[in-house]
């Protein structure tokens, strides 16, 4: 396996430098259409469409003639090596935002000795030339991605180097405690002695609590960029499509009081106090009904395992104690049978509106609501928030699932650490535990991620980003 080392005091980074030339704005029609091209003579290549000198990171006007043919028109900008997006001599080309004009731009830049970029080429160039870190190129992509404004803010955190800072101070400290140990290791008769003169396993201590603060915060960063899965699961007729449908706002789903009127899955995204949601409608579970209702049953079922919440919902006036430990018991077993972990529950009685409102809704209903009058909806949004723990303003920055495995390996090699010190355990294998939490704090930033890795990470994003 080969290292990639980036954003070190040198750089030592093999990447390619061949031209590349892509579409950077979003596909489909446009008042202005931008085309990329980085590498090795982007200028010298822009030139020849533009058929006048380019001036550095001044917009100069041109006709983009190929073959004698004008293409269109519009303006060119050169940004010199290093001062670019990718750290390499770039060109951008300002016409006109349409398919067809944009893709023959596309086609005289190639035949004039550039190709076409692979999707994340340009990041990922960026990246290797120390421009940003590996956090803060899927940052960008984050941020492009965001579907609330409070995800927008955290991943221009992201993308600024807030997550970056934070695991690099970590990661700073951590390199210091090493060095405190491997000198111990040169005087094993002292080893101990050494060891808490310098404090270390204080030190230890205050860092894993900084790492367990940063994986609290990365993980709302990641739920905010993530967003969950929430599946609306319950017996025909409680109500389910009733609750999507006050939930997003719109007649989205079918309703009828004929039991098993819904079959297919109907997933809906929407927003719950800044979270984004996927809500997921199923068919009513039942036994002994029609070939195409039992695959909708069968769709329903395989959702209990799929999503991060699943509301079960029941209908008040007929709230059956055992009816609701039966569908609890329901959704672990499916797990269970696959190893899986048995997703978050909420059990929601639904028709409050046809009980007495002096009857107290039996205590093991977690939320009382009415999708008809839209009474206890609030309440539902909070304890959906409440359920997954997510706290908009706890969100600073975005973050991914890997960067949350990496923090967690690097918060288990820690601890390993603090237990091998208080049971005396070598002072090598101490260190070995924080060389291996170093790495994976390393990860995240890309300053050691396997090639293979970076190519995944930056293959996920778009063409000409
Ligand atoms: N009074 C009252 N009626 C409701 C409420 N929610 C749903 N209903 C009625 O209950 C019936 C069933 O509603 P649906 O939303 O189709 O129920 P469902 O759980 O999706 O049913 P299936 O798709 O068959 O599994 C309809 O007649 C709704 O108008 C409510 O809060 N109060
Ligand atoms: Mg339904």
């Amino acid at each position: 396996m080969t290292y990639g080392l980036a954003n070190g005091p040198t750089m030592i980074a093999a990447v390619d430098q061949d031209l590349i030339c892509a579409i950077a704005t979003p596909p489909g029609q446009g008042g202005i259409g931008v085309v990329r091209i980085s590498g090795i003579g982007a200028k010298k290549v822009a030139e020849t469409l533009c058929a006048k000198p380019l001036k550095p990171r001044k917009a100069v006007y041109c006709e983009f003639t190929h073959q004698n043919e004008r293409l269109d028109d519009g303006i060119a900008l050169w940004f010199p090596q290093p001062h670019s997006f990718t750290g390499e001599e770039v060109v951008e080309l300002q016409g006109h935002g349409g398919p067809v004009v944009q893709q023959r731009l596309l086609t005289a830049l190639c035949a004039a000795g550039a190709r076409i970029a692979r999707p994340g080429e340009f990041s990922e160039r960026a990246f290797h030339n120390g421009k940003l870190d590996l956090a803060q190129a899927e940052g960008i992509a984050d941020l492009i991605a965001s579907t609330s404004v409070a995800a927008a803010r955290a991943a221009l955190n992201t993308l600024k180097g807030t997550f970056s800072a934070r695991v690099n101070e970590i990661k700073d400290n951590l390199v210091s405690l090493r060095v405190q140990l491997e000198a111990a290791i040169d005087f094993p008769d002292e080893d101990i002695e050494i060891l808490e003169q310098a404090g270390v396993v204080e030190k230890l201590r205050s860092l894993a609590e900084q790492l367990q603060q940063t994986l609290a915060t990365a993980d709302q960063g990641r739920l905010l960029n993530n967003g969950i899965q929430v599946a609306l699961i319950g017996s025909p007729n409680v109500g389910k499509s009733s609750l999507l449908n006050a939930l997003v706002g719109e007649d989205a789903a079918i309703v009828t009081d004929i039991p098993g009127t819904t079959r297919d899955l109907l997933k809906i995204d929407l927003l719950i106090n800044g979270l984004p949601i996927r809500l997921v409608d199923t068919a009513g579970i039942r036994s002994g009904v029609d070939k195409v209702e039992q695959q909708g049953v069968a769709r329903a079922r395989a959702q209990m395992t799929e999503v991060d919440l699943v509301l079960l919902v029941v209908a008040a006036p007929d709230l059956q104690r055992s009816q609701m430990e039966n569908l609890v018991a329901e959704v672990q077993n499916q797990a269970l049978a696959q190893n899986l972990e048995p997703p978050k529950i909420l059990i929601v009685a639904n028709k409050v509106d046809l009980v007495d409102q002096s009857v107290h809704i039996p205590a093991h209903a977690n939320v009382a609501v009415s999708a008809l009058t839209g009474q206890g909806l609030d309440d539902l949004r909070a304890a959906i928030q409440k359920q997954v723990g997510f706290g908009q303003d706890n969100a600073e920055f975005t973050a991914r699932t890997r960067h949350i495995e990496a923090l967690k390996i690097a918060a288990v090699q820690i601890f390993r650490a603090q237990q091998g010190i208080e049971k005396g355990l070598a002072t090598e294998l101490v260190a070995e535990e924080l060389t291996h939490a170093q790495h994976h704090l390393g990860s995240i930033t890309g300053e050691l991620t396997a090639d293979e890795l970076l190519g995944k990470i930056f293959s996920e994003f778009c063409i000409g980003k």
